[in-house]
């Protein structure tokens, strides 16, 4: 039986690549910026490929191989790479992919420094990208262009947690010859493994629940090997040369090793969370996927195998005052950005995450002013609910 076949959490401890010189249980960080030839013939057929190994470690290294063979193993996809960040990660697919003239379809809820991306520097290289409602598939057909490459989402989405019916997409995809990019930071493929709904490209922000510990900024991208090799080859090597260095590397397949573990409590304790915050009466609205009052909670237990990872957010009746007083005075909660860290995280989107939008994009993406974004940790659960009550009961 490969490793393929074996369960998740095996599959995010285990690489069938060992260290060979002496046997070391844990892959070594392979801190090189440079790797020596045998002889100038051998570094001549490396840099022609047609002898693998490595050059330099903007093209490749071998603690990031490392992970990068875990990494596809977990999204079920041919290859992956590794880079420096998350919108390393989308800057270099859409470089990769994309020339001047082409066009993208992307839902209006994404991540703010993506959103600017596209919003506001891809049409400086007459990339154009029309914002829709990808859950309405009539505003998908009407945005579709003779020249549309790629469509793209998130989800669940950052901050709404909208949820996006991925067999969809990437039908839609199939139909009109784009290629389907997701963003898999927040479902991570123990939630969600895109691939398996038909999507050809997966990135991440590994910042996030992939590495969960605070440590590291880092991205990837996850598909298939010919794309995968030209993400790495131009997008990455020659224009946006977002590398991860073999330190990092180190420390993500340090987090993999207990991503199942982490993710069955984060999304555990979400769920009383969300739970609680339904019932307190200072509280407007929750959203989160695991909820079933939230719109689409029948294609997220379909798309996310009944589980919803641990990101929510929530409005106040009291507003804006109400949650920034609420932002200010928890204790358990860090008031910090990022997300999928062992310390449960909250934070305001429309001054902060999300500040790149206009007001008028961000309200039509229903990012409301009194919007707060938490990121439920690993503490015990019954500390961030109380952490939780003892500062809302004041707002009542
Ligand atoms: N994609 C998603 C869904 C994200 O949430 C982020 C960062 C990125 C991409 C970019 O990844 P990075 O370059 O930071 O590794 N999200 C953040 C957030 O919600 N708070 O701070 C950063």
């Amino acid at each position: 039986m490969s490793l393929k076949e074996k369960g998740f959490a095996t599959r995010a401890i285990h690489n069938e690549r060992h260290e060979a010189e002496y046997g070391a249980l844990t892959f070594p960080i392979y801190q090189t910026s440079t790797i020596v030839f045998d002889s100038a013939e051998q570094g001549g057929r490396r840099f022609a490929l047609e002898e693998g190994g490595y050059i330099y470690s903007r093209l490749g290294n071998p603690s990031t191989t490392y992970l990068q063979e875990k990494l596809a193993c977990l999204e079920g996809t041919e290859a992956a790479l590794v880079l420096s960040s998350g919108m390393g990660a989308i800057g270099t697919v859409f470089m990769t992919a994309l020339n001047e003239g082409d066009h993208v379809i992307s839902d209006k809820v994404i991540y703010g420094c993506t959103h600017s991306l596209f919003e506001h520097h891809l049409p400086r290289f007459g990339i154009e990208v029309s914002f829709v409602d990808l859950t309405n598939p009539e505003e998908v057909k009407a945005a579709l262009k003779e020249n549309t490459k790629i469509i793209y989402c998130e989800t669940p989405a950052n901050p709404t947690l909208k949820i996006i019916d991925l067999e969809w997409v990437a039908k839609f995809a199939k139909e009109h010859n784009l290629m389907s990019v997701v963003d898999n930071t927040v479902a991570t493929p123990y939630c969600t493994r895109p691939k398996e709904f038909g999507i050809d490209v997966v990135v991440h922000s590994a910042t996030k629940y992939l590495n969960g510990h605070g440590d590291v900024i880092a991205g990837a991208i996850c598909g298939d090997a010919d794309f995968i090799l030209k993400c790495n080859l131009e997008g990455q090597k020659d224009i946006t040369g977002s590398v991860m260095s073999p330190f990092d590397a180190f420390l993500i397949n340090r987090g993999l090793k207990t991503l199942e573990v982490r993710m069955e409590r984060h999304c555990a304790n979400a769920q009383a969370v969300a739970e609680f915050l339904e019932t307190h009466p200072a509280v407007a609205k929750v959203y989160y996927p695991g909820l079933k009052s939230h719109k689409d909670h029948e294609i997220a237990k379909k798309q996310m195998n009944d589980k919803y990872s641990g990101l929510m957010a929530f409005e106040l009746k009291g507003g804006y005052d109400a949650a920034k007083n609420l932002a200010n005075s928890v204790k358990v909660f860090k008031l910090a950005v990022s997300l999928g860290d062992c310390e449960s995280l909250i934070q305001h989107p429309a001054s902060m995450t999300h500040s790149p939008y206009s007001k008028e994009d961000r309200i039509a993406a229903g990012i409301d002013d009194g919007l707060l974004r938490a990121s439920i940790g690993l503490e015990n659960v019954e500390d961030i609910i109380e952490d939780l009550k003892v500062n809302l009961d004041k707002l009542i």
